[in-house]
């Protein structure tokens, strides 16, 4: 089955231009004018684009005492519904555990998917098992690996694990990926603020202050660099750790910094809501910051010394989050955002004039596609690539709200906010996923994506070592030369 996408305007992360798409089964086969085919698709004033990438999410996962809300089903269905044609979600295994046991778990979670996914592994802990099994993850194309720097006593790894594995990665080309936050601080700052009464849901953010990304973001950069290897710091919310991620680009690094869509536009008064389950809701790490590093990131954005838009989705109903009634280290860590994260960047991106359509593209689709490892095949509207394409109405509007939304959870910390610009058809590998604004995904049509490993490693300029023989020493004091 053949399938036309016709009178729409082209936009990659480098042009925009007037053309029509032709899809053959899964791939984009053809792009130009008169293209012929059995089913016709009208892209009248409309943007056809790559399918959005979230390379951050956390389905279904086992996580303070219970599981995310989300499964593959819903999650995927969510992310189609919003523009997004393919995720990557963390594979966790216990500490001490196999990670290719974990990988079994995953796969067996992710056969219901409706749109292509890949995994990333966690490294929870460091050993000679973990030693063994990461070339066999990376031939399984699972080629980033996450550290996790906070959430002591659980995930949280040292610094003795993460150079460790660091440098593991350094020989296999696999990329490391950071959750940057001083886990030992934050660790001290929870016990002070419960110990003085400050049990509600903004002692979350005050236990999680901007500095304390700052300095795990630094010294991951430092480690990295000392190992050898690119750097992927995930939802980078601030500008202490923006700034680390630029000063170590402009040294030569390969880091990379992921601002969420949800810390681009919430800031950190929605902790101050008087309301309980308003605040819980909003519960995630990091927290949301203030405007001024909201700014830095939007410019981050524009400037190019971040590079990707995500989510972090990892929802958890009202009923979860109360867990942590009376005591805030106990409420589930997450937000929502699968389905939002394209329409809002949209809307507070190109429609403010922050980002140009381009790099709304690069950004929430062509950067994860090349950082990740399966560009052109993600990523692009080229011939060849798989046809996950986005029809994207930009005049229709709707108003978020949990009401209508995918998501399993009964609440969107979006809610309320009115968007502009939105998929009017969605089509995952060919199939059309979303149809006139309707969704119409199917379960089990996902597949799982294996990734490409990466290719040199990555020294600052500080690493670059001069190749000179070492200095001859005189110690007599008396010149060598005699004079
Ligand atoms: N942060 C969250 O808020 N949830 C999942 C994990 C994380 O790091
Ligand atoms: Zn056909
Ligand atoms: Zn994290
Ligand atoms: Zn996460």
């Amino acid at each position: 089955m053949s399938k036309v996408i016709r009178n729409g305007t082209i936009v990659t992360a480098d042009r925009t231009w007037k053309a029509d798409v032709l899809v053959q089964h899964d791939k984009i086969i053809a792009i130009g004018h008169d293209l012929h085919a059995d089913h016709e698709i009208d892209a009248t004033g409309c943007y056809v684009m790559p399918g959005g990438i979230d390379p951050h999410t956390h389905l279904e996962m086992p996580f303070m005492g219970t599981y995310s809300s989300d499964d593959f089903e819903s999650g995927t269905r969510a992310a189609l519904s919003g523009g997004t044609t393919m995720v990557i979600d963390f594979c966790l295994g216990d500490p001490g555990g196999s990670l290719l046991d974990a990988i079994k778990r995953w796969d067996n979670k992710s056969t219901r998917a409706c749109c292509d996914y890949s995994f990333h592994m966690a490294i929870t802990w460091w050993g000679e098992q973990v030693f063994n099994e990461m070339p066999e993850v990376i031939e399984r194309g699972i080629t980033s690996f996450k550290h996790f720097m906070a959430y002591k006593g659980a995930l949280m790894v040292n610094d003795d694990e993460m150079y460790s594995s660091f440098q593991r990665c350094a020989e296999l080309g696999g990329l490391p990926m950071v959750h940057a936050e001083n886990g030992d601080v934050v660790a001290q700052m929870q016990a002070k603020l419960l110990a003085e009464g400050n049990n509600g849901p903004e002692g979350h953010a005050y236990s999680r202050p901007p500095e304390v990304e700052g300095e795990a973001t630094n010294r991951a950069i430092m480690i990295a660099d000392m190992a050898g290897v690119p750097l992927y710091v995930v939802h980078t919310s601030c500008e202490q750790s923006h700034e680390a991620i630029r000063r170590a680009r402009q040294k030569g690094m390969r880091v990379y910094g992921e601002p969420l869509i949800q810390h681009l536009v919430l800031d950190e008064g929605e902790y101050a809501n008087p309301d309980w389950d308003h605040a819980a809701r909003r519960v995630m790490s990091p927290p949301f910051r203030n405007k001024q590093h909201q700014d830095s990131l939007w410019a981050g954005l524009s400037a190019g010394s971040l590079q990707v838009v995500a989510t972090d989705h990892c929802a958890f109903t009202t009923e979860q989050k109360r867990t942590g009634v009376g005591d805030f280290t106990k409420i589930p860590n997450g937000t929502g955002g699968l389905e939002d994260r394209m329409p809002v960047l949209w809307t507070y991106g190109v429609g403010r004039g922050r980002l140009t359509m381009n790099e709304f593209v690069a950004v929430t689709s062509t950067n994860p596609a090349k950082i990740f490892g399966m560009y052109p095949k993600k990523g692009a509207i080229v011939e060849g690539a798989d046809a996950d394409i986005v029809v994207w109405d930009p005049e229709k509007k709707k108003t978020i709200t949990a009401k209508n939304q995918q998501s399993a959870i009964d609440y969107n910390v979006f809610e309320g906010i009115e968007v502009k610009g939105l998929p009017k058809y969605v089509l995952s590998r060919g199939e059309i996923a979303v149809d006139n604004f309707e969704v119409k995904a199917k379960p089990g049509h996902g597949e799982f994506v294996a990734r490409e490993a990466r290719g040199p490693v990555s020294q600052a300029l500080s690493q670059w070592k001069e190749v000179v023989a070492p200095r001859k020493v005189e110690r007599s004091g008396i010149p060598a030369s005699g004079v």
